[in-house]
């Protein structure tokens, strides 16, 4: 039998290649970790909770008000970067403005994390795959004072390290500090997430596309004009690739970064600038993708390259496979 690797001893293997091999970035991956063990089991029981046990009204059996999933999984999150230490502040999809810890050790910590606690939020109700998503980055202001904007919206590029938790058919950890790219699944016997996918790559190219469909008219022409390639018997492939779109970012791109694939989210005339946030959800992805090989632009210009201007940014995202990415955009005008 082969010896599991876990997680914990993964990252401890692995730190002298961080970026500032204090331990922080490692301590800051494992109550990651935590974090996304406790919200894969409160996913898991998703259904119990609000249709079985909290069948009678808005209150729970411990007397608590029902809350969504999604910002139960923020404040898991945030409370375990707040506890951590080596956190000065954070930025979510759930919170309208950053928050700067203020205890005197948060206020000492180097990092801050931008995360969407769960992403796919239409499927959260009808037990379809959602992803945590997250991205770390020293701050910029000094240490021991309050952790500012300017540390949040910084370029993509400055990442020291991003992932993603699927909580899908089993949970799976996915993340990458600029040395390639690792999977661990979750093994729920042991409560371990234990390595299942060293150095992920992802195919120079595939045969899916991900996209809303029920956009296409509301794209600019170039999308229509790459969606018509996809299905058409004169691509690449000589057959009509295939559909695939479960509407949860996370899962899409990580069939995308096993199968190989490409997703995109263009702008429309119903949403200018797009619908994915720059900074906790293009961000990270893109950083992964890269990582593993694939390429992640607005259709024009290289994710990573973006300077922030404000947090919830949106922007148009086609991410996946390099030679499928770079063939959309060459189908743009
Ligand atoms: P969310 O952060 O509100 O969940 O929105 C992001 C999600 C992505 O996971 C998914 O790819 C996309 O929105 C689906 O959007 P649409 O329903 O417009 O196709
Ligand atoms: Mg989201």
């Amino acid at each position: 039998m082969s010896k599991v690797t876990t997680l914990n001893e993964f990252i401890m293997d692995r730190q002298a290649e961080f970026p500032f091999a204090s331990g922080e970035l490692s301590r800051i991956l494992s109550d990651i970790a935590v974090a996304s063990k406790i919200v894969s089991r409160d996913v898991r029981q998703a259904g119990l909770v609000d249709h079985i046990l909290g069948a009678q009204g808005e209150i729970n059996i411990q007397g608590e008000e029902q809350q969504k999933l999604d910002v139960v999984a923020d404040q898991q999150f945030i409370k375990a970067f707040e506890n951590g230490g080596e956190i000065c502040g954070i930025a979510s999809e759930e919170n309208d403005d950053f928050v700067a810890f203020t205890s005197d050790t948060a206020k000492n910590g180097k990092y801050v994390v931008l995360f969407d606690p769960l992403d796919g939020s239409s499927n959260i109700d009808v037990n379809v795959s959602i992803g945590t998503i997250f991205s770390i980055y020293r701050r910029t202001s000094e240490a021991g004072t309050l952790a500012t904007l300017e540390d949040m919206l910084q370029i993509g590029n400055e990442q020291i390290a991003a992932g993603y938790v699927l909580y899908g058919s089993s949970t799976m950890l996915v993340y990458t500090t600029g040395h390639g790219v690792n999977g661990f699944t979750l093994d729920p016997s042991i409560g371990e997430f234990c390595l299942s996918h060293p150095n992920m790559k992802m195919p120079e190219s595939g045969r899916m596309y991900a996209m809303n469909e029920g956009n296409i008219d509301i794209c600019e022409p170039g999308i229509k004009k790459y969606v018509q390639y996809c299905q058409s018997f004169d691509n690449d492939k000589g057959a009509p690739y295939s559909g695939r779109y479960i509407g949860s970012l996370v899962a899409d791109f990580h069939r995308n970064m096993i199968k190989g694939g490409i997703y995109i989210y263009p702008d429309t005339t119903t949403s200018p600038e797009g619908k994915l946030r720059l900074l906790y959800e293009c961000n990270p992805l893109a950083f992964i993708a890269e990582q593993a090989g694939g390429l992640a632009t607005t259709g024009r210009i290289r994710v990573l390259d973006i300077q922030p201007n404000k947090l919830h940014q949106r922007i148009p995202f086609f991410c996946g496979s390099k030679k499928m990415v770079e063939k959309a955009m060459s189908l743009l005008d």
